[in-house]
């Protein structure tokens, strides 16, 4: 297939005044009307066939100016020759046949236990009838759905109803990718929210029935997020209505339809005994995310797919910093960056690699990527450090006034900063275009009271781009005494050459310099430096992200010296840990953050990093060292915190019961490790909320006595979708790993096993990947194992089939043996005939 090229874009030719589209719901035949009235596009001069996108649909009828007209289409549309159409304004209609039963991919309209709904980003609306379906093309919708479902549902305000009909209205004018519908069998929970000039906004969370006691979370952090964009971007919600519906089978968290989200159901439903602290941050969070999308996603939408980092890094930006408000924002930092050194350096530094903005595509379901969105929120992290918090609001109030009503591109973005600031952001632009983390190596020198920073960048070439010239790296720096004060307080260095140097002056002693502070930057940080100042750091920094860093950095070192070498646990990280755990002046859960040992999976990329070939056997049995380790020389501190940090209060999902939850666990897990797992047994049988039970029954997994927790879980869970996906997943991460292969082929013939569910796909396969040295087993029985069910899924759901697929994107790291296993498996996948162009384009970019 062709690749999509940045390069060719040009705007459609025609524009859209309205759409009104008529659905007759049913299983098999669905009938979809369309009146559309286009008018020439004064941007696109000339006269133009009339071009709509479509795919999988019968044609039924086709008129212009009501009369018909003979076309035929083909799989990816139709074109009505310029002969055909009028000179100026004209309206096209259509009638067409679909059948959301059989739509497995859960793209377009399709069927989630006995309900329609729709997803139709990013070009899943071509699905459901002819159209322009490009992000540029906005129309203002009404919509008449014909059912005899109980409740319809669509976009924008509720017009007339009556029995078996329903009609919406959307005022404001959108891309034909945040269109929706939704008719089923469902319940609201109901609230109200005014917003501050006085709009009273209905809301409603629509689910199935028996699940309505479980959505207070989600309500709740609806409202306060409504609130807080309106006290700290001075958004107000635009309609009467908003409503979001929870549905079982979807292939992502979560979508922004104009007025009617649509979500995961793991991403609305919480109780406390059904999910865990961990549950409840991510809904508070994409709750929060998709209702942000309304301004910077729907009234402000993206040019082309190239844009997509333009909403989605920007919305990811604005969820962080929700959550950092609700909750503690060192924790909410650290957790953030964790996650991008796990999926999104991870990314950028191997064959997938592509920029923030990529310039090409085959498929745009295959960017939807931790670098677009995670990255693409870094990427504004540091505009705003760099123009400051004044100057940030300001550019956001000018691209919120500029660009209303707009289908924007990255030239708009960065030019409301110029505008607002003043500030040439040329070389700021690379971190858009060019793809690649920069490593930051640091060099230092002292005398006469003047201390020395260096700096070099460098950034290895990624698919398609060669050169790599330097980027502007915003460098907060601090500098402390060799007594643990601070001399110098956090400054931000603005590095833009290849090299640079910045000098402190007149200082009494040596300092020692607490680099990238807050992690003010997406870029590995090289520095030659010792466990004892790792140590100091860990145990003086002010600046809560690098504390936690040094103890990181110290673990890492400890870790890979370890496995490489063949070293003991190191006594000071010991004892740091220790000290770290004792300090009741730091919150539990930075605590919980501090303690806990890095995943394999990161290990294994800090050895290939070194220049080693990791050994994912030897990994996971120097982690478990040096966990026991930290347990034997700890065992009375973590015993008395373990005991100290239990509750009797009533459940609250709050970040206070929460982080005390999270050290509490996080204390069992090592004691675990020298008792046998008598404490896991022992709170697996009296937990009353689902983060401790699952805590307590991945704990008994890892001590080899599960057997009897995993059946009690089952019986008592059978009734609940998101609990037994977290039953498969469990299982997949905990326990002997070289049994994990073999677990995996068990559960997968569990007749629960619902495979064409999405969600419990991930819970097996991806908990699969996420055992590193299970699916990285010598045998290659994982990798096997992992491509069968790939090619299973693939012609069911190329989506959710080609995301998957990443699990094989660091095969470059390990040994020749196992290299030549994942290059096997992958090849046979390319090779299987019919293979969708979702996954073939992300296996040949793997293959490389
Ligand atoms: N915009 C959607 C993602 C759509 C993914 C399409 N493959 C959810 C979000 O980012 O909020
Ligand atoms: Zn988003």
């Amino acid at each position: 297939p062709q690749p999509t090229l940045l390069a060719s874009y040009q705007p459609y030719p025609y524009r859209i005044g309205d759409v009104a589209l008529t659905f007759r719901l049913d299983p098999r035949t669905t009938r979809v009307l369309s009146r559309i009235a286009f008018a020439p596009n004064p941007d696109r001069p000339g006269r133009h066939d009339l071009r709509l996108d479509g795919g999988g649909l019968t044609l039924i009828r086709a008129a212009i100016e009501g009369a018909d007209i003979d076309v035929t289409a083909d799989d990816t549309g139709l074109t009505i020759p310029a002969a055909l159409l009028p000179d100026g304004p004209f309206t096209f209609e259509a009638e067409v046949e679909i059948a959301p039963e059989t739509n497995t991919a859960l793209e377009g309209l399709y069927m989630s236990g006995g309900m329609y709904c729709t997803q139709c980003e990013a070009e899943g609306f071509r699905r459901i009838t002819f159209y322009p379906d490009r992000p540029d093309v906005m129309a203002p919708f009404t919509v008449r759905i014909e059912s005899d479902m109980p409740v319809l549902l669509s976009n924008g305000n509720p017009g007339a109803s009556g029995a078996g009909w329903a009609e919406w209205t959307d005022p404001w004018k959108k891309p034909a990718y945040l269109f929706a519908l939704v008719a089923g069998d469902l319940v609201a929970v109901r609230d109200r929210f005014t917003t501050r000039s006085g709009r009273e906004v209905a809301l409603a969370i629509w689910v199935r029935k028996g699940d309505e006691g479980r959505c207070d979370y989600a309500m709740d952090s609806l409202k306060r997020s409504m609130s807080w964009d309106e006290e700290v971007y001075g958004r107000e919600y635009d309609l009467d209505v908003f409503n979001i519906v929870a549905v079982d089978d979807f292939n992502m968290g979560a979508m922004e339809n104009k007025g009617l989200n649509i979500f995961n159901s793991k991403l609305v439903l919480a109780s406390p005994e059904t999910a865990t602290d961990a549950d409840f941050e991510r809904i508070e969070s994409v709750i929060a995310h998709e209702y942000f999308h309304n301004w910077t996603g729907n009234r402000i939408t993206c040019r082309d797919w190239f844009q997509l980092c333009l909403k989605e890094g920007l919305t990811v930006f604005r969820d962080q910093q929700f959550t950092s408000d609700m909750r503690s924002a060192a924790v909410k930092r650290i957790d953030d960056v964790l996650q991008l050194r796990a999926r999104q350096f991870r990314e950028d530094t191997g064959p997938l690699a592509h920029p923030v903005r990529p310039d090409s595509y085959v498929e745009i379901n295959n960017f939807y990527t931790a670098t677009v969105y995670e990255k693409g929120a870094e990427v504004i992290g540091m505009l705003k450090r760099l123009v400051g918090d004044e100057g940030y609001a300001s550019a956001l109030a000018l691209y919120f006034d500029r660009h209303d009503g707009d289908a924007a591109t990255i030239e708009d973005w960065l030019k409301v900063f110029e505008d607002a600031t003043g500030r040439d952001l040329s070389q700021f632009k690379r971190w858009y275009t060019d793809a690649g983390t920069p490593r930051l190596h640091v060099s230092e020198a002292w005398s006469d009271g003047t201390y020395t920073l260096t700096f070099t960048q460098k950034t290895a070439p990624t698919p398609g781009q060669d050169q790599k010239p330097p980027r502007v790296i915003p460098i907060a720096v601090g500098l402390l005494n060799p007594n643990g004060d601070e001399v110098v307080p956090t400054t931000v260095l603005e590095m833009t050459e290849t090299s640079q140097s910045f000098r402190f002056e007149g200082l009494a002693a040596r300092p020692v310099p607490s680099i990238l502070r807050g992690f003010s930057a997406p870029v590995m940080l090289e520095r030659k430096t010792d466990q004892a100042e790792r140590a100091f750091l860990l145990a003086h920094d002010t600046d809560p992200f690098n504390k936690w860093e040094a103890g990181r950095a110290l673990a890492k070192d400890v870790l890979t010296g370890m496995i490489a070498e063949g070293r003991a646990p190191s006594t000071r990280l010991v004892e740091a840990m220790g000290a770290v755990l004792r300090d009741e002046t730091l919150d539990p859960a930075f605590r919980a953050l501090c303690l806990w040992l890095p995943g394999e999976d990161d290990l294994a990329q800090a050895l290939a990093d070194a220049g080693r070939v990791p050994d994912p056997a030897a990994i996971h049995a120097g982690r478990e060292a040096l966990a026991r380790a930290i347990a034997e020389a700890n065992a009375a501190a973590l015993s008395a915190a373990y005991d100290a940090l239990a509750s009797s209060a009533p459940f609250s999902p709050d970040a206070g019961p929460a982080g005390r939850r999270a050290l509490r666990l996080t204390c069992l897990a090592f004691l675990n490790r020298i008792d046998g797992g008598d404490r896991a047994a022992a709170l697996f049988a009296g937990a009353d909320n689902m983060t401790e039970s699952a805590g307590a029954l991945a704990a008994l997994l890892d001590a080899g006595r599960g057997e009897a927790a995993i059946a009690a879980f089952h019986d008592r869970w059978q009734g609940n979708r998101l609990v037994i996906d977290e039953w498969f997943m469990l299982q997949m991460l905990h326990g002997n790993p070289a049994r994990a292969p073999e677990t995996a082929r068990k559960l997968a013939a569990h007749p629960d096993f619902d495979w064409k569910n999405p969600n419990r796909f991930r819970a097996l396969l991806g908990g699969l990947a996420a055992n590193h040295a299970g699916f990285h087993d010598a045998s290659g029985a994982g990798y096997r194992f992992y491509a069968d069910w790939l090619l299973r899924l693939d012609p069911v759901n190329p989506q959710t089939t080609a995301r998957m697929t990443t699990a094989f994107e660091t095969w470059a790291r390990y040994d020749a043996d196992r290299q030549a296993l994942i290059r096997a498996e992958l090849e046979r996948i390319a090779g299987q005939p019919g293979l969708s162009r979702n996954t073939g384009e992300m296996v040949g970019r793997i293959l490389g």
